[in-house]
């Protein structure tokens, strides 16, 4: 074996992954990814470490500790659109540049997770209103696992009042319509990551209307526009948790 020959050294990269030698896929990541910034996560934090980079590094307790830590200056929903969605946007990117790697973009998310549950735990403690102002259904689509944007919207939701019937991710469109008529609700929301599953929300909302039960429909995820959500004929488009709070209040009271 010549060890100055790059391709014979890829091959044993690849050996030690596949013979399981390579703890995370480290070593292989660093190889492939070809940058300095895409170091594993198992570097151990540094003081002055930004929650930006303790999610893109996969670190979890970390990130939990940051979080808590902005959640004392900031309010919850601040550090969800000033903190986490950016930093998980980073890493979306990276991703696409071919930076990062599966395995990390699925440590990155699991630290990011560490941050959204403490703000869904600061946001649940101060206490829905105990009368109900009305039920929402929410499903992320058919071939679409990204749940975590459409869990922040449930707790959001819930915190306003409203009952949430949440029928997780990756649901089908017959299971939704099915679902909205059994809860018999007024108001529909379904969440899409991918532009590859958009199509599903747009067959998700054509099997509503077939339906003929009314409801309205609303639609969120990082990939949509107002324009792209109307073209498929959702009612209303929600760039954050926010909205989607100000779109139940105007559909629901
Ligand atoms: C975390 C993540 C993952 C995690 C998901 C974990 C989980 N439980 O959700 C894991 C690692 C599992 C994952 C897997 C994959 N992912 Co991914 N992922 C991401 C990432 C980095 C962040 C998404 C996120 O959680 N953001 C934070 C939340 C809070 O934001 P949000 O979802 O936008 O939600 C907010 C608003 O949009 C809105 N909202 C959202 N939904 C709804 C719904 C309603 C009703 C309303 C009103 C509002 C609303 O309110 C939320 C709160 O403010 C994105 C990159 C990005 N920039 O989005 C890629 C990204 C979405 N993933 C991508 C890809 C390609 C994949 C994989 C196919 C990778 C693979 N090769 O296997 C798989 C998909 C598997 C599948 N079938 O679904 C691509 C999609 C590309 C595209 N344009 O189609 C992205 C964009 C990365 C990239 N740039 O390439 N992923």
């Amino acid at each position: 074996m010549n060890p100055n020959l790059s391709a014979v050294m890829d091959a044993v990269a690849a050996f030690r992954v596949l013979a399981g030698q390579d703890k995370d896929c480290a070593a292989y990541i660093r190889r492939f990814a070809g940058t300095e910034s895409a170091a594993p996560a198992a570097a151990p934090a540094a003081d002055g470490l930004s929650l930006a980079d303790a999610i893109l590094r996969g670190l979890r307790k970390e990130t939990a500790a940051l979080t808590a830590r902005a959640l004392e200056t900031h309010s919850e929903l601040e550090v969800v659109d000033r903190f986490l969605i950016p930093a998980l946007d980073a890493v979306g990117e990276r991703y696409e540049r071919q930076e990062l790697f599966l395995p990390q973009l699925i440590q990155a998310a699991n630290a990011a997770c560490e941050g959204f549950e403490l703000v869904k735990k600061r946001i649940a403690a101060r206490g829905a209103e105990s009368v109900s102002k009305g039920k929402i259904l929410l499903a992320t689509v058919h071939g679409d696992v990204h749940d975590i944007g459409k869990n922040i919207v449930r707790v959001v939701l819930e915190n306003y009042g409203y009952t949430v019937v949440d029928l997780g991710r990756d649901v089908p469109a017959e299971t939704v319509v099915e679902a909205a008529i059994r809860e018999d609700v007024r108001l529909v929301g379904l969440s899409a990551l991918m532009t590859t599953t958009v199509a599903s929300m747009a067959e998700t909302i054509k099997a509503l209307r077939a339906s003929g039960h009314t409801c309205k429909i609303m639609v969120g995820g990082a990939v949509l526009t107002p324009d792209y959500a109307a073209q498929i004929g959702a009612d209303y488009y929600a760039k954050d948790a926010k909205q989607s709070a100000d779109i139940a209040k105007q559909v629901l009271g």
